[in-house]
């Protein structure tokens, strides 16, 4: 079994409902559990600056599959919620990204672990270190609670999503 961490965000549609949909497939998948899930969080975007604000969510999942099976059902859930290849970095109604899987390293064009550019990104590390604060990075060799607290004051702006907006989910 593997521990799994992966990132989940969406910012055009139902963002909100998209995410907490793709949380549910995956924990209904066969060979994957939903071990905890963050809360929502409201996230400037990055990368792309002219798009509406993301939800972003973390969680952390046991599965009995290799990282690129885990990538694959990621892209397949993806597409079964509608997404769309759109521009790098732009609006999508749907993104899932691996951050950490157990203790792997690999530098892949397919796949990147631990992802690429997770240390810099609070929309990344902020709701990650609500469910694995402890966790430790393999290459910075620095806790994910670190790593968020080294942002300092950059990293974009986020805010954690108030019961109203997101419907009473928690
Ligand atoms: N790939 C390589 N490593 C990984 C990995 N660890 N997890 C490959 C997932 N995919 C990985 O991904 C492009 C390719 O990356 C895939 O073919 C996969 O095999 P994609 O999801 O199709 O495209 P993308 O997401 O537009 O590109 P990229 O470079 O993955 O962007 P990011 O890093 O996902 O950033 N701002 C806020 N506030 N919140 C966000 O969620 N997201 C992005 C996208 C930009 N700004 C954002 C947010
Ligand atoms: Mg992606």
């Amino acid at each position: 079994m593997s521990r799994a961490h992966l990132s989940i965000g969406a910012n055009l549609g139902a963002a909100i409902e998209n995410c907490l949909r793709a949380t549910d497939v995956l924990d209904r998948h066969v060979a994957c559990r939903v071990l905890k899930r963050s809360r929502l969080y409201r996230t400037e975007p990055l990368g792309k600056v002219d798009q509406p604000d993301f939800i972003n969510l973390a969680v952390e999942l046991e599965c009995a599959m290799e990282p690129i099976e885990l990538l694959a059902l990621c892209q397949a859930i993806e597409l079964e919620l509608g997404r769309k290849d759109g521009s790098r970095w732009g609006p999508r109604v749907i993104d899932l990204d691996l951050l950490l899987v157990d203790d792997w390293v690999m530098d892949e064009p397919e796949l990147t672990l631990p992802h690429a550019r997770m240390c810099e990104r609070r929309f990344v590390l902020a709701p990650l270190a609500e469910i694995a604060p402890d966790l430790r990075h393999p290459l910075a060799d620095k806790t994910i609670s670190e790593l968020l607290h080294g942002l300092g004051v950059g990293g974009g702006r986020v805010e954690v999503l108030n019961d109203l907006e997101s419907g009473g989910v928690r």
